[in-house]
């Protein structure tokens, strides 16, 4: 096995829990390489159900090393309680099993509140649905040069000057606000408080991670979130702040692109997306709401209804070239059994043109219209099948389709959560 990349092919939420899962098997390492606790990966392994927002899912396996790379933003005390509550379902979590990058950004009580207060703010423009975890203030404070990062903790004694370099700029921002100000005590006692429990899992992680590959490991990078809410690939403004493209796995982990050796992409049979933001294939009525029904389309960590709609194979297609995906696990295709018809955006129309592409500006995507190709549904059941054999005809058809239209083989089919209903396709 190469080492390999997963990405969601849409906007969160496509199932990646369950293929990093069964991938994971094959894995040395697993790392995470974007994004924070704003993840949120289901596991179901025996009767026991994990539910992670941070930690690599390798974290479950015993042998497995997890790598918090550079690119995620991290919650200090987000990760203490999620290790704590792991641990009360017999995980074993030390440094032996887990690293995190000494270069990894930290969230802080300051970007949670930023992050809520522009969310409940009067002014709609500011509001974007986020999951209020700070990861957009954090990013911000990374990309300004000003952030709080891990390897700030072993370091005391410049520590209060860094936190200065951090208030001269939220401290007017705050003000602006009518939030009181956080003072620069309170930001030490709250990382000095942290530190001790994050240190020891502080590690060179970019180095034992290219030692690990050229030693012949196999990496597993496990994406979070999907290429459509990739800051510069996406929906932006209604994006995460991260880079989510499959590219982002180097990057984020301290490798070179050459680490990468096969992208695969996981879509849903449908879409969903939670948040705001443009969502051309979206149904807002009964059929809608069928599927949000069959696939419990709510948010694992927010619990937010998902919006749903049909399969918009223009948006995979353009997540398969952003992201080099070389092949697709498709997911949830049993949600689409009994459907009379089931339609697949292949274009739009744009004033009256049609288009192949989203693009890129807000208002244009926020315009477009679906143009559909309807394809008859299937009578059988698909769910839990473990062969192409068992899928009925029309099944078959409809994944053959979604394909040529994607431009991009379908690698791996999910029929169920269960990890032994999944079939190879190739
Ligand atoms: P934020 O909190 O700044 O990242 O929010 C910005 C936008 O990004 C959306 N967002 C998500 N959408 C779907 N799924 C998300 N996480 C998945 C989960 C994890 C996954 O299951 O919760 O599949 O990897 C996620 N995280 C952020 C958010 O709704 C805003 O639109
Ligand atoms: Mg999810």
């Amino acid at each position: 096995m190469a080492n390999v990349v997963v990405v969601g092919a849409q906007w969160g939420d496509e199932g990646k829990g369950k293929i990093v899962d069964w991938l994971s098997l094959e894995a040395d390492i697993v790392v995470r390489f974007q994004g924070g606790h704003n993840a949120g990966h289901t596991l179901v392994i025996g009767n026991q159900v994990y539910k992670l927002a941070l930690l690599p899912s390798g974290i479950v396996r015993p042998g497995k090393l997890s790598v918090i790379g550079n690119g995620v933003v991290l919650d200090p005390h987000h990760l203490v309680e999620e290790i704590a509550k792991l641990e009360a379902q017999g995980v074993k979590i030390s440094p032996d099993n887990l690293k995190i990058a000494e270069n990894v950004t930290l969230i802080l009580g300051l970007h949670r509140e930023l992050d809520a207060h522009r969310e409940s703010s009067s002014v709609e423009a500011l509001k974007i649905g986020t999951t209020r975890r700070g990861i957009g203030p954090a990013y911000e404070d990374k990309v300004g040069r000003r952030a709080i990062r891990l390897m700030d903790l072993a370091e005391p004694e410049s520590l209060d000057q860094k936190i200065a370099r951090l208030l001269a700029h939220h401290d007017p921002l705050r003000r602006g606000l009518g939030l009181a100000p956080v003072g620069a005590q309170a930001i030490r006692d709250e990382l000095d408080s942290v530190a001790p429990k994050v240190l020891p899992f502080m590690d060179a992680a970019w180095e034992r991670l290219e030692a690990a590959r050229r030693g012949g490991k196999r990496i597993l990078f496990e994406g979070a979130q999907g290429a459509l809410l990739d800051v510069d690939h996406g929906t932006y403004p209604f994006v995460t702040s991260s880079n989510t493209v499959a590219a982002q796995a180097a990057t984020g982990s301290g490798l070179g692109p050459k680490a990468i050796g096969y992208v695969l992409g996981i879509a849903k049979a449908y879409t969903t997306r939670v948040g705001g933001g443009p969502f051309p294939t979206e149904l807002t009525d009964s059929i809608g709401e069928r599927i949000g029904d069959r696939g419990h389309e709510f948010g694992t960590n927010t619990g937010r209804r998902r919006r749903c709609g049909w399969f918009d194979a223009v948006l995979v297609r353009q997540t398969v070239k952003t992201s080099g995906i070389d092949g697709i696990a498709l997911t949830k295709l049993d949600i689409l059994d009994g459907f009379e018809e089931i339609k697949v955006c292949v274009g739009y129309w744009l004033d009256g043109q049609k288009i192949d592409r989203l693009p890129a500006s807000q208002a244009a995507q926020a315009r477009v219209a679906p143009i559909y190709e309807t394809i008859e549904g299937w009578k059988g059941a698909t769910v839990g099948a473990r062969s192409w054999a068992e899928l009925p005809a029309q099944a078959i058809k409809y994944v053959r389709r979604i394909e040529e239209l994607i431009e991009a083989p379908v690698a791996l089919l999910s029929t169920s959560p269960e990890r032994a209903d999944t079939i190879l396709v190739h």
